[in-house]
């Protein structure tokens, strides 16, 4: 296991189309674990393959970590803390999804410091292998759906961006730029440019 450094936008690793997982085998399974781990590490609720440069289809997500005090730094306790409902999905594909739209203001890991409300379907059911291989169902409402589906767009190349106007798109690349300057500390800690 090991943190891996985040691919930030834009990078041709974060358009690509990534390929399926053929064999479920200890390799991927280790690189399951670190991103998990890097998830945690970073923290967010979701992590895509392609942003930490391997372009497979895989994922890891956990919305139910604690809410924590961003005043103090977090020791290792804090961090393992933040591990309640992981889930790992590999070549997931919506089955269904809900006429219904929702909107949720939506981060990014390869896109630190910006935000942007993004309307996507509110519910949807999502077919994928899990950790072990096994073929599962699951029906996600809330901001489970929303990561999800957020993820499953970076598995095919698709950023939040990428779902604004271009000219909002735009301007969050050019504030992506700034943020980078302003934050080089954090950017050398945990991504890659
Ligand atoms: O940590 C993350 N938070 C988040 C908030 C709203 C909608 C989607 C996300 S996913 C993001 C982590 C990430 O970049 N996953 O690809
Ligand atoms: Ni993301």
């Amino acid at each position: 296991m090991a943190i891996l450094p985040i691919q930030i936008a834009p990078h041709p690793v974060l358009k690509r189309v990534a390929d399926p997982v053929d064999k479920i085998d200890d390799k991927i399974r280790t690189l399951m674990d670190s991103m998990l781990e890097t998830m945690y590490n970073a923290p967010g609720i979701g992590l895509a393959a392609p942003q930490i440069r391997e372009s497979v289809r895989i994922m890891v997500v956990d919305v139910d970590q604690p809410r924590e005090d961003d005043d103090v730094p977090p020791d290792a306790a804090t961090i393992a803390k933040r591990r309640v409902k992981p889930r790992f999905f590999i070549n997931p594909e919506i089955i269904w999804s809900s006429e219904e739209p929702n909107v949720y203001e939506e981060g990014c890991l390869s896109l630190p410091g910006q935000y942007a409300e993004v309307e996507r379907p509110k519910k949807i059911r999502v077919k994928y292998l899990d950790y072990d291989g096994q073929l599962q169902e699951l029906e996600a409402s809330g901001l489970l759906a929303t990561c999800v589906q957020h993820e499953i767009d970076h598995l095919n190349g698709i950023l939040f961006i990428d779902h604004l106007s271009s000219l909002k798109r735009d301007m969050t690349l050019r504030k992506l730029k700034k943020w980078v300057k302003e934050n080089p500390d954090e950017i050398a800690e945990k991504h890659i440019l």
